[in-house]
């Protein structure tokens, strides 16, 4: 493949933004979608809501594996406007966990405290320091206020492995009822212990979940994508899929899938001072993520 196919990784988190990350477990950036943007996914929001079967105007609606259902929805996959975020952690070998839509109107189903990983032996166990899953929220209604069935948080919690109120829906100390603004993306670390308001309004929420891990985490809402839809993908797109019919394929990808990206700073497919007799798939890249925590040691 010639290095004009290749593209160069999006912007990632800023230093203040990492730090706040990194204290918080969930940055907010207000602003991120145009009003026109806004429209164009909550018309998809209601076309996937429309082709489903269960659904019923006026009720709640969650819908997995979504990036499949349509392409404004598939065309997130590598969005240049979040995709920099994730792949600062999980550098060459992202994988979406899990894509869903929410519709949640008055009267939603919620969901008790809890992190996102597994329960009995979370992620953080194995990994204290980088999340092994991230989530990014596209929030397309107002949430002006609380009791709207909005994300519920305790800031800094991600480094918690217990919650008094675990599987309860009890006001933490501390905690953030996220009000934010259509148009605003959030980012959250995994481990993070969140919850769900409930929603006494007629305002909808609609809003998309992609989540994010390390290639060799299971996916959250299916095991192989669709073949003729894999086919629609630009590269990355398909990449980020991580669709490998091979045993090995998510702890050792194909090497047509390196690079994921070029470094953002030097447009690189490599780390300064490769070692050029090992082949790019096994030629381990260093994250933004390990960079910043390396120099806050040296710090
Ligand atoms: O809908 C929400 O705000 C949060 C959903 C949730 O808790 C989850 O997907 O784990």
């Amino acid at each position: 493949m010639s290095d004009d196919r290749l593209r160069i990784a999006p912007r990632g988190f800023t230093d203040g933004q990492w730090r706040e990350f990194q204290d918080r477990g969930l940055i907010r950036i207000e602003n991120a979608l145009s009003p026109e943007e806004i429209d164009h996914y909550l018309a998809a929001v209601d076309r996937v809501a429309a082709a489903e079967p269960r659904y019923r105007p006026g009720r709640s609606l969650r819908l997995d594996n979504a990036v499949e259902l349509d392409p404004a929805i598939a065309e997130l996959i590598d969005h240049d406007r979040h995709v920099g975020y994730v792949y600062d952690v999980f550098g060459e070998m992202l994988k979406l966990l899990r894509s869903d839509v929410r519709i949640r109107a008055r009267g939603t189903e919620r969901n008790a405290w809890h992190p996102d990983s597994p329960r009995a032996l979370p992620y953080q166990v194995f990994s204290p320091e980088l999340p092994l899953r991230m989530s990014v929220g596209y929030w397309l209604t107002d949430l002006p206020a609380p009791r709207m069935g909005n994300f519920v948080y305790v800031p800094g919690s991600h480094r918690m492995q217990h919650l008094e109120q675990y599987h309860t829906h009890d006001p933490a100390p501390g905690e953030d009822i996220l009000c934010v603004k259509a148009g605003t993306l959030t980012v959250y670390n995994g481990n993070l212990w969140h919850r769900v308001e409930p929603n006494e309004t007629d305002v909808e929420r609609k809003n998309f979940f992609l989540s994010y891990c390390p290639s060799w985490v299971t996916a959250g809402d299916h095991y192989f994508s669709n073949d003729d839809w894999l086919a629609t993908l630009d590269r990355e797109q398909r990449i980020i899929m991580r669709s490998y019919r091979h045993p090995h394929g998510l702890t050792n990808p194909d090497a047509e899938d390196f690079p994921l990206f070029l470094d953002r700073e030097s447009g690189a497919d490599s780390d300064p001072d490769p070692q050029p007799h090992v082949p790019l798939r096994i030629r381990k890249r260093t994250t933004a993520a390990e960079n910043r925590l390396a120099a806050a040691r040296r710090a």
